[in-house]
């Protein structure tokens, strides 16, 4: 079979977020329209930072895996973002202030107590995408950030529309995505565009794409079916 051409490929890329990215999940359509409980958000807050501390990790396995140092001087840039550096406190710092503002202690994320097995397994399963597929993959799977803005955007304006109790400036994370994911996407595009050279490579990148949006939505599809008040989580 004879490779598609780059725009039929970016095309087919971003045909994959159209269908299935997790914006269009029913916990993130009632996030965004006002819809959930303090429980709820708490919930969704918790089980997101077992994926927030992960990233980091899953991106320095990226690196690892990666043997050409253009590549892994700019990926770090990631890595940063998360963790901080200098005196930027970095997104897990951030989210756990955002947690913070819910109500929630920063214990009860540290020590994964609220965390659903279901997210724990999907969050695993990113890592284990990213530790065992090729890293050209790996950059393929990150590629749901080209549908991320719009969802950040989105999340903003419901956030202060509908949950005001929470304050504003613990929404710091999500501003600082609307420019640190299309950074990001733009740049693993322009990899995967260049690095998968045959056919094969184009459809395992689609493939590393398409179950990274499952990994997203299964995160999501245990917090839809998880009473917060339901205490008898294992
Ligand atoms: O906050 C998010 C983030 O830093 C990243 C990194 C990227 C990756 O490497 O897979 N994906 C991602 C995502 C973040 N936020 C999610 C959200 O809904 O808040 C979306 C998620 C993604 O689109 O993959």
């Amino acid at each position: 079979m004879n490779n598609w051409t780059s725009d039929e490929f970016a095309q087919r890329l971003r045909d994959v977020g159209t269908a299935a990215y997790h914006d269009q999940h029913p916990f993130h359509r009632r996030m965004n329209s006002g819809e959930l409980s303090r429980e709820q958000i708490q919930l969704w807050v918790a089980n997101r930072f077992y994926y927030q501390k992960n990233l980091p990790i899953k991106d320095a396995i990226l690196i690892s895996r990666c043997p050409i140092r253009e590549i892994r001087q700019v990926w770090i840039q990631r890595i940063l973002d998360h963790d901080g550096y200098g005196g930027d406190p970095g997104g897990i710092e951030k989210w756990l202030k955002l947690a913070e503002a819910t109500g929630l202690a920063q214990a009860d994320l540290e020590s994964d107590r609220l965390l659903l097995p279901g997210v724990r397994f999907a969050v695993d399963a990113y890592v284990q995408l990213v530790a065992t597929r090729s890293w050209i993959e790996g950059v393929a799977s990150s590629l749901t950030e080209l549908f991320a803005p719009n969802l950040m955007a989105a999340r903003l304006e419901a956030f202060e529309r509908h949950y005001p109790w929470i304050e504003r400036d613990a929404l710091a994370y999500f501003r600082a995505r609307l420019s640190q994911a299309p950074r990001d996407s733009d740049h693993g595009m322009s990899l995967v565009l260049e690095h998968c050279q045959t056919r094969l490579l184009q459809e395992a990148a689609i493939d590393a794409l398409q179950t990274k949006c499952q990994i997203l939505w299964a995160q999501l599809d245990a917090m839809d079916n998880h009473d917060p008040t339901d205490t008898s989580t294992p």
